[in-house]
């Protein structure tokens, strides 16, 4: 499924899979989120492709770092350099191995952002093309 964006296309996964996996399914482009049109342009269309779940969780690029300090991009840009998505009180790191990076929608509080979730789970992602030089 793709979508246009301004200055980079992205599209989600067909198959509920890993992080891992997702990132292979993205042939290594799992999103990264630069600003908040992206954000909510993406988190738009999550909410249209998934209408029916509760708590709907999707895979973007971003993983904790080994010592645990901090989350980077796939690209290994800092998150917390540039915009900042995140949920309130995310990321939380709630079960203790919480170590990839979500777009989490609550339909229940009606809240979104990213948050930090296990990497075992399966969900659906969001990959990216090539960006668009300005
Ligand atoms: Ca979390």
């Amino acid at each position: 499924m793709f979508f246009a964006a301004p200055q980079s296309r992205f599209w989600i996964t067909r198959e509920k899979q890993n992080y891992e996996g997702s990132s292979r399914s993205c042939g290594g482009r799992l999103a990264i989120i630069r600003n908040k049109k992206e954000q909510d342009f993406l988190i738009k269309k999550v909410r249209n492709l998934l209408p029916n779940e509760i708590y709907t969780n999707v895979y973007i690029g971003m993983t904790r770092t080994r010592d645990g300090r901090y989350f980077i991009w796939r690209n290994k840009e800092r998150v917390d350099t540039g915009y900042n998505g995140w949920m309130p009180r995310e990321p939380n790191n709630a079960g203790r191995n919480e170590n990839c990076g979500t777009i989490l929608i609550n339909r229940h509080t009606n809240a979104e952002g990213w948050n930090d979730l296990a990497c075992h789970h399966k969900l659906f992602a969001i990959c990216e093309s090539g960006r668009v030089k300005q």
